[in-house]
C-alpha cells in the first residue's frame, strides 16, 4: 500500500526515467535502434519494472505512465536523430491494460509532439496481450500500423498463441525470446527452434531481434541463421540516457 501511494506521485515527481538498451544490425555492424525500459528512482532507491509495472497495471497507473514512456521516448530520439543524424528506431513496451482503442491517441500525441517520424517507433506487444481478444487485437494492430509505426511480437515462442495468428495479426518484427538464446550452442533443440523462427519471419517478411545475446558463439549462431538486431548483454545493459549517447557517438 505504501508502494501504491508512492508510485501515485511518481509521475509529478519526476521518479521515474527511461534507461535504452541499444539493438545492433548484424548486418549492418552498428546500432540501429533502442528498447526504452522503465525505471523507479523512488524515496526507497531503485525500483525495477518487474516490482511497479504489476502494480501499476492493478491501479491503472500504467496509463499515465504508459503515455509518459511514450511521449518521452519519441521526444528522446527525435532528439539523437536531431543530434546525431541518426536513423536511429525506439521501441517502447505497452502492456495489457495499455491495449484498448485510446492508444492510438497516445502513440498520436508522442508523434505530433516531438515530430518523431512514426516509422522510428516501434511498439512491443507480447502474445498473451494480443490473445485475450484476438478480433479486437487484429482491429487495433491495423489503426496503429496505419499511423505508420511498427509492431514487434515481444518474448516471442513462450505464450500461446499458435503460428495462424501470425498471419492474422499485422506485425513487423518477431523478438526471440532469450530462453531460447540462452541455450546456444548446447541445446540442439533451442538452435533449431532459433533458426525455424528466423526462417519463418524472413518467409513472412518480418525482421528478427534475438533478445538475451550475452556471449560471441550467440553472436556468432545468429549470424549464420540470418538474425536481423541483437539486443543483450553482449554488447549492452540497458544504459541510462548518458551512457547510451556515448554509444551513439561511438557506435552510431
Ligand atoms: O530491464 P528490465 O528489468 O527492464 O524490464 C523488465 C520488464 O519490464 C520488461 O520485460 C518489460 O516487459 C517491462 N517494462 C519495462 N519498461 C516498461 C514500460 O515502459 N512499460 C511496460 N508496460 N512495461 C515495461
Ligand atoms: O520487454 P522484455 O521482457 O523483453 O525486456 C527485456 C528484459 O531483458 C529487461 O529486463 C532487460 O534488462 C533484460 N535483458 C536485456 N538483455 C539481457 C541479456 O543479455 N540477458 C538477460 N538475462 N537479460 C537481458
Ligand atoms: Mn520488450
Ligand atoms: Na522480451
Amino acid at each position: 500500500l505504501m508502494m501504491e501511494n508512492s508510485l501515485r506521485h511518481a509521475l509529478r515527481r519526476q521518479e521515474l526515467e527511461l534507461y535504452f538498451q541499444p539493438q545492433y544490425s548484424f548486418e549492418q555492424k552498428r546500432l540501429v535502434g533502442c528498447e526504452a525500459l522503465l525505471r523507479w528512482n523512488s524515496p526507497e532507491g531503485l525500483v525495477m519494472p518487474d516490482r511497479f509495472i504489476p502494480l501499476a497495471e492493478e491501479t491503472g497507473l500504467i496509463i499515465p505512465i504508459g503515455a509518459w514512456v511514450l511521449q518521452e521516448s519519441c521526444r528522446q530520439a527525435r532528439h539523437w536523430q536531431t543530434l546525431y543524424g541518426s536513423d536511429l528506431s525506439i521501441a517502447v513496451n505497452v502492456s495489457a491494460v495499455q491495449f484498448r482503442p485510446e492508444l492510438v491517441a497516445d502513440v498520436q500525441h508522442g508523434l505530433e509532439s516531438s515530430g518523431l517520424a512514426p516509422e522510428y517507433l516501434v511498439l512491443e506487444v507480447t502474445e498473451s496481450v494480443l490473445m485475450t481478444d484476438v478480433d479486437a487485437s487484429v482491429r487495433l494492430l491495423e489503426e496503429l500500423r496505419g499511423l505508420g509505426l511498427r509492431i514487434a511480437l515481444d518474448d516471442f515462442g513462450t505464450g500461446y498463441a499458435s503460428l495462424a495468428y501470425l498471419k492474422r495479426f499485422s506485425l513487423d518484427k518477431l523478438k526471440i525470446d532469450r530462453t531460447f538464446i540462452m541455450g546456444i550452442p548446447d541445446d540442439n533443440d533451442d538452435m533449431a527452434i532459433t533458426s525455424s523462427i528466423i526462417d519463418i519471419a524472413r518467409h513472412l517478411g518480418l525482421e528478427t531481434v534475438a533478445e538475451g545475446v550475452e556471449t560471441e558463439e550467440h553472436v556468432n549462431f545468429l549470424t549464420s541463421a540470418g538474425c536481423n538486431l541483437a539486443q543483450g548483454y553482449f554488447f549492452d545493459r540497458p544504459l541510462p540516457q548518458s551512457q547510451f549517447e556515448q554509444r551513439l557517438k561511438d557506435k552510431g
